[in-house]
């Protein structure tokens, strides 16, 4: 896979790629890293990368022309890449997406700042539009930084065979199950016997329930549109058992039902 990035701040990249899987995924050519100086395809004295937007109004707007030489400065590295433009006006980012863009040889970051790109680039140069989420950032960096540090280690080789990218949140639309280390007894609060115990099938069933209780209390719109396997609908149920029984016998409670 090869990223490259335009930005006008190209050093907000360099930690990024210096640090931690993304840094190892380049070291073993897992991944290609490129940023991409928008203001090196200026054309002026100044390196103007902004101009005032027609119609009026306060804020600048990004040049069409620097960005458009950047892209095409990149498409010559990468000429199978697709283009994409952080903004949240953009397809929301999600793990689905992200394996999507995993399969593909070369994916093309342009940042935005001020109040925006110029319409023109956006229609003939860019290829997809990305949104991070539903928020406004002060420039697309950040996003793009998002983007390919999911993306990254969906790649095969990136993650050791011991975190491999199937075990984690998502990858079975559940969030993950609860995490303990040493030591055993922390301020009072003891790891879960189970765990201990080195009963491998038992702590298979603990992770799964812990993930299912976890996604039911946190994120219940991930259980909507998902099927349950038996197992886990069995996990529910007993839950659903044993919190019918707290209600009922509750001194204020008036023997109502649970409806589900
Ligand atoms: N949200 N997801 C986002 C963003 C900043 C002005 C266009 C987001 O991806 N990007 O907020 N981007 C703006 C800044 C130019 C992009």
């Amino acid at each position: 896979m090869k990223f490259i990035v335009l930005t006008i701040f190209p050093d907000m990249l360099n930690s990024f790629w210096a640090h931690g899987i993304i840094r190892r995924a380049i070291e073993r050519r897992k991944i290609s890293a490129e940023t991409i100086n928008v203001r090196d395809y200026t054309t002026d004295r100044h390196k103007v990368t902004d101009d005032r937007p027609y119609g009026g109004g306060s804020g600048m707007v990004m040049k069409p022309e620097p960005l458009a030489g950047a892209i095409r400065a990149a498409s010559k590295l990468a000429p199978s890449a697709k283009t994409i433009l952080l903004t949240p006006q953009g397809r929301v980012f999600n793990q689905n997406l992200a394996r999507k863009l995993a399969s593909w040889k070369g994916l093309i970051f342009v940042c935005g700042r001020y109040e925006g790109v110029d319409e023109r680039i956006c229609h003939d140069l860019i290829d997809y539009e990305i949104s991070t989420g539903d928020y406004v950032l002060t420039g697309g960096e950040l996003a793009a930084m998002m983007v390919i540090d999911a993306v990254t280690r969906l790649i095969p080789g990136v993650l050791g065979a011991e975190d491999s990218a199937e075990k984690d949140s998502f990858s079975n639309g559940l969030l993950e199950h609860a995490h303990y280390t040493r030591p055993q007894s922390y301020e009072g609060k003891e790891v879960p016997e189970v765990l201990l115990s080195g009963h491998h099938q038992e702590i298979e069933k603990w992770r799964l329930e812990s993930s299912l209780i976890r996604t039911f209390l946190k994120r219940p719109d991930l259980l909507q549109h998902r099927e349950l396997s038996e197992q886990e609908r069995d996990i529910l149920k007993k839950w659903a058992r044993d919190i019918e029984e707290i209600v009922l016998s509750s001194p204020k409670g008036h023997g109502n039902r649970i409806k589900y």
